[in-house]
């Protein structure tokens, strides 16, 4: 398969949530099947969804793969898994979670895995920090820069170590 520009978003709201974080960035960037391009600041954001939960942590990660969607999606879920990441409730709080948002040029629909991901134009939590690593990817005819520009109001903030 080409290589394919792909992007991924990460999220944590249980114990240390930033070293989770970049724990996860530095096995992607370890990884033989992975090349890590960049990645986003973190954020600490609400928990979106109908859980009441911790906030998280929140970045976004641009990586290049020639693995197909569904072999990089059992990559990521085993490295969730391999972190401690235990069985939960859907939406509901995780040690580390990480999701593919799109793989530039691949739109894919499948039970595990659709691409670009179905929510990713009205989650502040993903486009905040995506815009600041693609922000002229387009994604359903809107630009991430101007999908995230709507969403100032909502209470993503620059992560704050405390
Ligand atoms: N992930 C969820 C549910 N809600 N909210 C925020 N702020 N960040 C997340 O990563 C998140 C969420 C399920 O994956
Ligand atoms: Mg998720
Ligand atoms: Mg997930």
């Amino acid at each position: 398969m080409a290589i394919s520009e792909t992007a991924l978003g990460l999220g944590s709201n249980l114990g240390d949530r930033a070293a989770h974080i970049y724990e996860a960035l530095r096995r992607l960037a370890c990884h033989p099947d992975i090349r890590l391009r960049t990645f986003s600041r973190l954020y600490q954001t609400p928990p979106w969804g109908p859980v009441p939960q911790p906030d998280f942590a929140n970045a976004c990660a641009l990586v290049e793969t020639s693995l197909a969607p569904l072999a990089l999606l059992d990559l990521v879920k085993g490295m969730e898994v391999a972190m401690g990441r235990q069985p939960g409730e859907r939406w509901g709080p995780r040690l580390i979670d990480i999701d593919i948002l799109f793989m530039a040029g691949i739109k894919f629909d499948h039970p595990r895995l659709r691409l670009p991901h179905p929510g990713l134009l009205d989650r502040a939590f993903v486009l905040v920090p995506l815009a600041e690593i693609a922000p002229d990817a387009v994604i359903a005819g809107v630009s991430v820069a101007e999908a995230a520009k709507r969403e100032t109001a909502a209470a993503v903030r620059l992560w704050e170590n405390r």
